[in-house]
């Protein structure tokens, strides 16, 4: 979901401004939310063309995580596409970060599209790798703290495929990462980089979710009765199952606390064995002063919630932008992936927290007097709840201008007028 989400609403921002986009899509997806998130997408955008690509049956069943398979069986099968792309008119083509070097080779391959060139879409710049400095009084310029560190995409080896692509689109703003950004597009991180563009804040995809039992209207219902500001929101994302015991601490921490809360918990890797689990179904039961909703319900709609006063996240990226842009105070608890990166924006751009020594989420049992502990401060702190509101405000204002996704709307213009 967190590749998925921003490249929706890139393409609904895209369609709204006029662009025919064409979504190409793997088949089957990885998980139900997936699927019916998709679903729900075209039937509310029936502008929008949509080419699935069907995926051989897993060659790979040896890795664990269903979300990296599907990963790997994608990258195996990106030759698929060429008969896809083949009858599109294509002006201008988005990937995903993790393809880009197959999608390179791959167009070169297409008669029809000698200048064609991809933009590859990013999920972030993590700005805390690049180090700003102050030299009397004036911010001077950011440098890599170390090469090992650069993303992926803009590392020595991978830089071929950069280097034929017009442009990298970065799932950030400016407001939020401007370090980093005015670093790489001024070449002082890698020379020669093409234009690093920052999407903006994208807004949310208006959509009936097929099945999703009505939710999002319990969760809004009950923080409409709720003071404004009081009631922590708890979500660690769709696609990693949290060990009993550390479920069990945050359960205990919740009840100590006496904090209201709405926990959105998962129990399994992605949705697979999600539905019937007794153990969950105590947790949800215990007679505490919040809701414990296992289904998916709109993380988005309730971050913008008045009654939200923070939010315990994983720090997937859309999580952190999605709390930054409403300006809800952070306790950043990683559980893999970039997310120890983003947990370090998380405390740079001053919108939240964030305790080292917690680890991974699943590498050492936090204790619940120490959770009830960090999520007093989280509430309780007014100067972060200002920075919060601060970065939010200077996101809100970011969206206004629109300057970021003009540029993207310039160069794909650019483009089919060439
Ligand atoms: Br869970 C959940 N509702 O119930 P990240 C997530 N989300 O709207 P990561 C919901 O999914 P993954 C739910 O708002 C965000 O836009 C959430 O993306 C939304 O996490 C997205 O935060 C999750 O980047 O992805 O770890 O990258 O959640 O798939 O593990």
């Amino acid at each position: 979901m967190g590749h998925l989400t921003p490249s929706l609403r890139l393409a609904a921002a895209l369609s709204t401004r006029g662009c025919r986009v064409t979504l190409i899509t793997p088949h089957p997806n990885v998980s139900l939310a997936e699927s019916n998130h998709l679903s729900a997408f075209l039937s509310s955008h029936p502008t929008i063309d949509h080419h699935p690509y069907h995926l051989p049956p897993s060659s790979h069943p040896t890795v664990d995580d269903p979300f990296f398979e599907q990963v790997h069986a994608i990258r195996c099968s990106l030759h698929l596409l060429r008969s896809i792309l083949d009858r599109i008119s294509l002006t201008a083509l988005v990937t995903d970060i993790f393809f880009a070097d197959s999608i390179t080779g791959i167009l070169s391959d297409l008669d029809h599209t000698p200048q064609l060139r991809p933009l590859h879409f990013f999920r972030q710049i993590p700005s805390s790798r690049i180090s700003s400095h102050s030299t009397h009084g004036r911010r001077a310029a950011a440098v890599w703290e170390s090469r090992a560190r650069i993303p992926p995409c803009f590392a020595a080896g991978k830089r071929q495929s950069t280097a034929q692509v017009d442009g990298v689109l970065v799932n950030t703003f400016s407001g939020f990462e401007a370090t980093a950004l005015e670093a790489l597009n001024n070449g002082r991180v890698v020379r020669n980089l093409p234009p690093i563009l920052p999407s903006g804040m994208l807004p949310p995809v208006q959509m009936d979710i097929q099945g999703g039992g009505g939710g999002d209207e319990v969760v809004v219902g009950w923080l409409d009765a709720q003071p404004p500001g009081s009631v922590v929101l708890l979500s660690f994302g769709s696609r990693t199952a949290m060990s009993r015991d550390r479920i069990a601490e945050i359960a205990e921490a919740l009840e100590l606390s006496k904090q209201r809360f709405v926990w959105i918990l998962k129990g399994s890797k992605v949705d697979r064995e999600d539905k019937d689990d007794p153990f969950l179904d105590r947790i949800r039961a215990g007679g505490r002063s919040g809701l414990v909703m296992r289904e998916w319900v709109d993380q988005a709609k309730i971050l913008s919630h008045p009654a939200i006063g923070g939010f315990v996240s994983h720090c997937g990226w859309n999580s952190v932008t999605e709390a930054a842009a409403r300006g809800v105070p952070v306790l950043a608890w990683p559980l893999n992936g970039d997310q120890k990166v983003n947990a370090e924006v998380v405390v740079e751009a001053g919108v939240g927290t964030w305790d080292r020594n917690w680890g991974w989420g699943g590498e050492r049992l936090v204790g619940g007097g120490e959770i009830v502990r960090k999520l007093m401060e989280l509430m309780g702190d007014a100067e972060l709840k200002r920075r919060a509101a601060s970065v939010g405000e200077e996101t809100r204002r970011a969206v206004d201008d629109g300057g970021s996704f003009d540029r993207l709307l310039k160069l794909i213009e650019n483009k089919s007028n060439n």
